[in-house]
Order: C-alpha cells, then structure tokens, then sequence
C-alpha cells in the first residue's frame, strides 16, 4: 500500500514538473492541454443567436463558430440571474454553497460575494501552470479579499457590476486601478482587451474569460447597426439588443481571426455561453418560444447557448444530453488534463468531456436551481429536472419581500413539451412526491451549507492530488 502510494506520488510530480517546464519553456508541445477561452454574453437568449425569428442573423461569427463546436440543445444555467450563475461557472458547485445567492452587490454585500473558502476555476488552472486573465464582469463580490486577482485571475480588465456601466462611458478596472472610460465603446474595449490579451500570452499556457456585458442593459449600440434591425420592422429595444449583440459577435470574431493569425486555433479551446435568459424588462423578444425568462427557473430563464470548439479534438456537431454549469470546471479539468490537482470542496458537477468526444454518451445527472432576491425562500422559483421530466416550484415575484409561496409544484415532460406549456402533475402525483422530495433535501443540503462557519482552511496550502 505505501509502495503504491509512494509511487503515485512520484508519477505525479514528474507529471507537474513536466507540466511547468513547458508553460516555462515557451514551447510548443502537441501533447500538452489546451488555452481555455470562456467566452459569456449576459442576457442573451438561445433565440438571440442566428437569425431564428426572419431578420438577418446578428452574430455571423458566432454562427460559423457554432457550426464548428459541439453544440448543446438543453444547456442550463445555474440559476435565472447573473451573480449565481457566475459562482456556479467559476466553482463547479451550485451557487447556495458559494454563498452567491442574489443580485445587488451594495444591497447585499454577503450574499453576492463568493465566500473566501471557495475555489475558483482560475485558481485551479493556474494552479496547473496557466497563466489566467478575466477580461469583464466579475460580479461576484466587491472589498479586500473578493476582488477577481485575489480569486485565482493574474490578470483583470473590468467592472465588478456593482455600479451603473454605460457602454459609452463606464469606470474600468486594470490591475486594480480604476479610472473612468468615455472615449469608447464597451464592447470593442473588451474585445481588443482580448484580442491583447492573447497576443500577450501567445507563448504560455493559457485561460481567458472573457465575460461581455452585451446585451446587458442599458440599451446602447452605435445608431447605424440599431437602425438596420429598425428597418427590418422590430422595435426600438429589440433593435438595439440586436445591435449590441452584433458589435459583440464582430469583435468576437477579430479574436477568432487573431487566434488563426497566432497559429493558435488548433491547441486552444472556445466556450461560448450565456449567463441566463432574456431580461423581461428590455421587452419581449423571440426565444424559441420557451416559457418564462431571466429571474424565472422556466426554461426562458435558464436555457442558455453553450458551445465548445476544439479542432482535430472534438468533431462539430449537436448534443441532446442535458448539462450544467457546475459540469463545466470539472469538464475543464478533464480535458486540460489538470486532475492532479485536488478541489478544496466537492463538485458539483460532472465532467461531460465524454459527451464532447461521442454524441452517444450517456450523461443526465438530476439538476436543481432556485433564485429569490434576498435570503433564499425555496418555495419559490425552484426546479428539478431528472431526465425528460422537471418540477417546478413556480415563481411568484422578483421583489425583495418573499413570502412562503403555497402555489403547488408543477410538472413538465420538457421531450414532448419542451415549452412548459401542459402541467402534467395531476396525471403523475407520485412523481411530484418524488421530485419533491428530491427538491427538498436539496435545499435543506445547499442550505445548511451557505451559512457554514468559515472554513480556516487556506486555499493555497491544499496538497497537490496524489494519483
Ligand atoms: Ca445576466
């Protein structure tokens, strides 16, 4: 047994040292793990990409990009809003352990910061030997200690989405210095942040997130692209969104450009998402016809795009399996071949890796979400999906004062009704109970778990895993 052991642990740091020396070397070496490049959109529907709904396609990069990715029909969010969805993204665990549970970052400074024992997807992949950089919206806690580059990134060009960003005139964050920006468009900055970015590192081993703030509100693009959606008939909103959306999709593709440019298309891997469905307060607009939106755990809320390219790896095509942002980390981890390092908290998620490599895998872990503004109430707005069916809890207000909702749990069969339009749950009361169940010992687990004591336990002195 300690032979065994002594042993592992040989392997694995010959394993790590390899794997520094390279990402020291500034070599090129065809085995070694891919640049990661996660790539989010914020509030941009599955019907926002392409051209579904008869007007001119609003994102031609994206599109091609898609056409050579795996590409995800039921990819889930973690939650119906921003905040959690991102400590959900960024941990591999469900966003009620990290402590991220609501908007408004002054209103509620505690419940929208990711707690100080939580590990972040940057600080494993450096970790590894990547050099990591997030270039956009953080949002996931503001003060000492909860700024992205104590949270795992070297390197942040940003906003922390506490305050009011203008995309023609916003406060920037670089390093940690933060002064106020009115000479361009957001959009374009961050793309050419990007695009730098990469330039920057073309050598090392590397991550980007690159978290766009498009087609967040307010609603402002450049008045020659609002006017081309106008003109094919969709009103002033929607013009815009539409606008917004296609200076992200073309500054997107310079950094697609860039990376053939670079010779570096082939040994990086792009992930494309988006944090959670359209914003009902900038109108209604086509998505597929799913129900519900952002703030809802109705499909329109959290079905979000996600795609992943990674050429001569992954073969482009559709998948049906069901995954989650808590499955992206592990998957991330798999396929960067970074599983010598530990994870100071269990995952969530799965690694769908095997999804990506064979379109027959098979892969449908049950799935929660819940969101409320404030203190979680989980009466409210929660879901579980096991298969083809999902239970709901329905939503019943974004407003602060929640009150314990008595509305019954509704039952959809998402194969055959993939708009949640037929509540079935009369027809199948012990599948109700059962879900419900499941539902329940969820929330009373992730609960007990957000307000845990602080674990003492710091990050960085974690042992490496021994394999
Ligand atoms: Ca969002």
């Amino acid at each position: 047994m300690m032979r065994g052991l002594t042993c592992r642990f040989f392997l694995s740091l010959v394993v790590l040292q390899t794997g520094f020396t390279a990402a020291m070397a500034d070599e090129r070496d065809p085995s070694r793990p891919p640049n990661v490049i996660l790539i989010l959109a914020d509030d941009l529907a599955v019907g926002d990409l392409g051209g579904g709904d008869g007007s001119p396609s609003r994102t031609m990069h994206l599109d091609r990009l898609a056409e050579q990715s795996v590409r995800f029909n039921q990819a889930y969010s973690a939650s119906c809003v921003c905040a959690p969805a991102r400590a959900a993204l960024l941990t591999g665990r469900y966003p009620h352990r990290t402590g991220v549970v609501t908007l408004n970052m002054n209103t509620y400074p505690v419940m929208t910061r990711l707690r100080r024992d939580e590990e972040t997807m940057p600080e494993l992949l450096r970790r590894a030997g990547y050099v990591t950089g997030l270039i956009g919206k953080w949002h996931v806690g503001l003060g000492d200690g909860f700024h992205p580059l104590d949270r795992g990134f070297d390197e942040y060009e940003g906003f922390s989405g506490s305050s009011d960003v203008g995309y023609y005139e916003y406060a920037f964050d670089v390093q940690g210095k933060v002064r106020r920006v009115a000479d361009r468009y957001l959009t374009d900055d961050l793309n050419d942040r990007a695009i730098e970015f990469v330039r920057r590192h073309r050598d090392q081993r590397f991550f980007l997130h690159l978290a766009h703030y498009a087609p967040h509100r307010p609603l402002q693009a450049p008045a020659e692209i609002i006017q081309k959606y106008s003109d094919h008939g969709f009103d002033e909103s929607t013009s815009t969104i539409y606008a917004m959306i296609e200076v992200m999709d073309h500054g997107i593709g310079r950094l697609l450009e860039e990376l053939d440019e670079l010779d570096l298309a082939k040994e990086t891997v792009i992930v494309f998402a988006s944090d959670n469905g359209p914003d009902p307060l900038t109108g209604v607009r086509f998505n597929h016809h799913l129900r519900g939106t952002k703030y809802q755990v109705d499909e329109g809320g959290i079905r979000v795009p996600l795609f992943v390219r990674w050429p001569g790896v992954f073969a482009a095509g559709e998948r049906n399996q069901q995954v989650h942002f808590v499955d992206l980390l592990p998957t991330l981890l798999d396929f960067t071949r970074t599983d010598t390092v530990t994870t100071a908290n269990p995952l969530d998620g799965k690694s769908f890796a095997r999804v990506l490599r064979d379109p027959s895998a098979d892969f449908s872990p049950t799935r929660f979400w819940q969101w409320n503004r404030g203190r979680p109430n989980y009466t409210h707005n929660a879901a579980v999906r096991e298969g083809k069916f999902k239970l709901v809890r329905p939503f019943v207000t974004r407003g602060s004062k929640i009150q314990d909702s008595t509305l019954p749990a509704e039952l959809y069969d998402l194969d055959s009704d993939p708009t949640e339009s037929t509540n079935i749950a009369a027809e199948h009361p012990d599948l109700v109970q059962q879900l419900g169940g499941k539902l329940q010992r969820w929330a009373d687990d992730v609960e007990k778990e957000r307000v845990r004591p602080e674990s003492e336990k710091r990050r960085d002195d974690l042992p490496l895993k021994i394999r």
